[in-house]
C-alpha cells in the first residue's frame, strides 16, 4: 500500500508545486503589475492551469493516496490492488494529456471549462481519463470496506473509514454529471462531431458535480480533523455519533444544491434554485457540528496537557507539529470561509458577489486553505510513515503553516472586500480600462498581490520539505505508527448512520428530486445551441 498511496501523494505535490508558480504570476498581474512577457493569452492559460492543477489534481490524487492509507488501516488491506494500480495510471495519463493541453495554449477555458468556449479534444478526454481513474479508488475503497465488513458483522468501522467511504459514495454520486457533460457533449462537439452545444445544460451538468466536489474535497480533510487531531491533540474524539452523522449528512445532501452556482442563468426555473438553496443552507448544518465536535475534542487534549481557564487550554496544543499546526490554521480559516459561503447561498446576497473577486476569495479559504492546507499538513505526517525516512527542514515545516495562514489572510480577505467594491473575477485587464471605479480597488490588489508572494513563500517551504525529505531524509530504523484517535464513548454496535444503503439512496431520491425537473424543463425549452468560441 505504502508505495500505491506515495505515487499519488507525489503526483499532488508535483501538481501543487507547477499550480502555485503560476499562481504567484496572477496575483501580481491583477495588481496591474507590468511583468516581462504578461499577455491576456498567457493569463488565462495560467489561470486555467492553476484551477485544474490545483483544484482537480492535487486534490483528486492527494485525497487518494491518504484515502488508501485509511483503508489499510482500519480494514488491514486494500481489496483490488491491480485496479488501484490501473486507476493511478488511467488518471495520470488523463492528467498529462489534459496538462499538455492547456500548457500548449489549446485549452484556456479556466477549470469550469464552460462551453462554448471550445478547447482542444485531448483536454476533455484527458478530464475524462482522470475521472474514471478516480472511479477505481472509490470501487476499491468500497470493496475494502464491504469484505471487512463481512468479516466483523455489526461493528462501527472507526470514524476515519466512515468518512472515507460517504467520500466515496459521493465522489461516485456526483461525478455522474460531468461524466456526462464531458463524454455527452463536450468531447464530440469538441471533435466536430456535432455543430452547437447548449451552455446552460452543460453548466447545469456541470454544476450537479461542480458543487459536490467541495466536499469531495472537504470530507478527507473532516477525517484528518475527526480521526487524527484528536489524538495528535492528546485527546479523544468528542463526538463518534456526531462524527458519523456528519458524514452521512454530507453524502446526503452535498449534490442536491449545484444551481445555488446559477442563480443567475437563464432557463432554470427560480423554484428550484430557491429548493437548491435551501438544501444549502441545510449542509451548513454538518460544518457547524465538526466545529464544534472537533473543538471540544481539542478542548480535551489541552486540558489534559495541563490548560487552565477558559482559553488556557489553547496555548498547551501541539502548536510545534506541523500536522497540528496546519490542521488548525486551516480550521481558523475555514471558519471564516465557510460562512462566506452561507452569503453566497443567500439568493438575494448571491446577485452581489457571484462572479465577482469575493468568490476567489471564498473559495481560496476554502479548498485553498481548509483543504489544501490540510492536505500539507497530511503530506508531513505521511511522509516518514510512507518514505521510513525522517521529516528534512523540520523548521521550515513548522513556519510554512503560518505563511500560509497569513498569505492567505492578505489574499483572501483583499478579494471578498475588493469582490464586495464590484470587482470582477477572471478579468486580466487590471486597469479597466482606466474605469475610475477601479482605482478604489488598487489599494486592495496590492495587498492581494503581497498575500499572492507570502504563499508563494510558504509553497515554496512545502517544496523544499518534501524534497528534501525524499532525497536527504535520515532513514529510520522503523515506520512511525499510524495512529487513530478514539472515541470518548466507543460504540458497541452499528448504528443508524452507519447503514450506507439506506443513506446511499436517500442521496439518490434527493438527486432525482431536485434535478429531474429542472434538467426536463431545460430539455424541453426550444434551443438553439451555440457554435464554438475559441479562446485566443
Ligand atoms: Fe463554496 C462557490 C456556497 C463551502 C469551494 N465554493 C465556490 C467555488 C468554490 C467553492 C471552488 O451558495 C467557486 C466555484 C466557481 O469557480 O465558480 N460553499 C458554499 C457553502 C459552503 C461552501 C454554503 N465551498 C465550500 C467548500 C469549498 C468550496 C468547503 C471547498 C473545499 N460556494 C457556495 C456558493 C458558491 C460557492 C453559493 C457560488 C458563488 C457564485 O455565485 O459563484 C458551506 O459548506 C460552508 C460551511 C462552513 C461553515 C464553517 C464551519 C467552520 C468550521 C471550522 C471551525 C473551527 C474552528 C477551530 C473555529 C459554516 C468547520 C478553531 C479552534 C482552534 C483551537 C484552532
Amino acid at each position: 500500500m505504502r508505495k500505491l498511496a506515495l505515487a499519488h501523494v507525489l503526483v499532488s505535490v508535483a501538481a501543487f508545486g507547477l499550480a502555485a508558480m503560476m499562481a504567484v504570476m496572477q496575483a501580481m498581474s491583477r495588481a496591474d503589475l507590468q511583468l516581462p512577457a504578461r499577455t491576456a493569452d498567457l493569463y488565462y492559460l495560467s489561470v486555467t492551469a492553476h484551477g485544474v492543477l490545483m483544484g482537480l489534481v492535487f486534490t483528486t490524487f492527494f485525497i487518494i493516496g491518504f484515502g488508501y492509507v485509511i483503508v489499510e488501516k482500519v480494514t488491514g488491506r486494500i481489496v483490488g490492488k491491480g485496479l488501484a494500480w490501473a486507476g493511478f495510471w488511467v488518471a495520470l495519463a488523463g492528467t498529462l494529456l489534459a496538462t499538455v493541453a492547456i500548457l500548449s495554449g489549446r485549452a484556456s477555458v479556466l477549470y469550469t471549462f464552460y462551453p462554448p468556449m471550445k478547447a482542444h479534444p485531448a483536454f476533455y478526454i484527458g478530464a475524462a481519463l482522470l475521472v474514471v481513474g478516480s472511479w477505481a479508488w472509490a470501487i476499491v475503497t468500497l470493496r475494502s470496506f464491504h469484505e471487512w465488513r463481512k468479516e466483523n458483522p455489526g461493528r462501527p468501522a472507526h470514524v476515519g473509514l466512515h468518512g472515507m467511504v460517504a467520500t466515496a459514495w459521493l465522489w461516485l454520486l456526483c461525478t455522474l454529471g460531468v461524466a456526462v457533460e464531458v463524454v455527452v457533449l463536450l468531447i464530440p462537439w469538441s471533435l466536430g462531431w456535432v455543430e452547437r452545444i447548449d451552455p446552460v445544460l452543460a453548466r447545469t451538468l456541470f454544476w450537479y458535480f461542480g458543487h459536490p466536489v467541495v466536499y469531495f474535497w472537504l470530507l478527507p480533510a473532516y477525517v484528518a480533523w475527526y480521526a487524527l487531531l484528536p489524538r495528535v491533540a492528546g485527546g479523544k474524539l468528542f463526538s463518534d455519533k456526531l462524527t458519523r452523522m456528519v458524514f452521512v449528512l454530507f453524502l446526503i445532501l452535498s449534490t442536491p444544491v449545484g444551481l445555488h452556482h446559477q442563480f443567475v442563468d437563464p432557463g432554470i426555473a427560480s423554484q428550484w434554485k430557491l429548493f437548491h438553496a435551501i438544501l444549502t443552507f441545510g449542509i451548513l448544518f454538518p460544518s457547524m457540528v465538526t466545529a464544534f465536535t472537533v473543538i471540544a475534542s481539542l478542548e480535551l487534549g489541552g486540558r489534559a496537557r495541563g490548560g487552565r481557564g477558559l482559553f488556557g487550554w489553547i496555548f498547551r496544543l501541539p502548536w510545534g507539529d506541523p500536522l497540528f499546526a496546519a490542521i488548525a490554521l486551516a480550521m481558523l480559516t475555514f471558519a471564516t470561509g465557510g460562512w462566506g459561503g452561507a452569503v453566497n447561498a443567500a439568493y438575494g446576497m448571491n446577485a452581489m458577489v457571484h462572479n465577482t473577486a469575493w468568490v476567489q476569495g471564498h473559495f481560496h479559504m476554502t479548498v485553498g486553505t481548509a483543504s489544501a492546507l490540510t492536505f500539507m499538513g497530511l503530506t508531513y505526517w505521511l511522509l516518514p510513515r510512507l518514505t521510513g525516512r525522517e521529516l528534512k527542514f523540520l523548521p521550515f515545516a513548522q513556519v510554512q503553516p503560518w505563511l500560509w495562514f497569513v498569505g492567505m489572510c492578505f489574499f483572501s480577505i483583499a478579494n471578498h472586500v475588493t469582490g464586495l467594491m464590484g470587482m470582477p473575477r477572471r478579468v486580466y485587464e487590471a486597469s479597466y480600462g482606466g474605469a475610475e471605479q477601479a482605482q478604489a480597488w488598487a489599494p486592495w490588489t496590492a495587498v492581494s498581490a503581497a498575500g499572492g508572494v507570502i504563499l508563494f513563500v510558504s509553497a515554496s517551504c512545502f517544496g523544499l520539505v518534501v524534497v528534501g525529505t525524499l532525497l536527504w531524509g535520515r532513514r529510520l530504523s522503523e515506520l512511525p505508527p499510524i495512529e487513530l484517535a478514539e472515541p470518548l464513548e466507543a460504540p458497541a454496535e452499528e448504528g443508524l448512520f452507519d447503514r450506507f444503503g439506506t443513506w446511499v439512496t436517500v442521496a439518490v431520491v434527493l438527486v432525482v428530486i431536485a434535478y429531474a425537473i429542472p434538467l426536463y424543463q431545460l430539455l424541453t425549452l426550444p434551443r438553439f445551441g451555440a457554435p464554438p468560441q475559441v479562446p485566443f
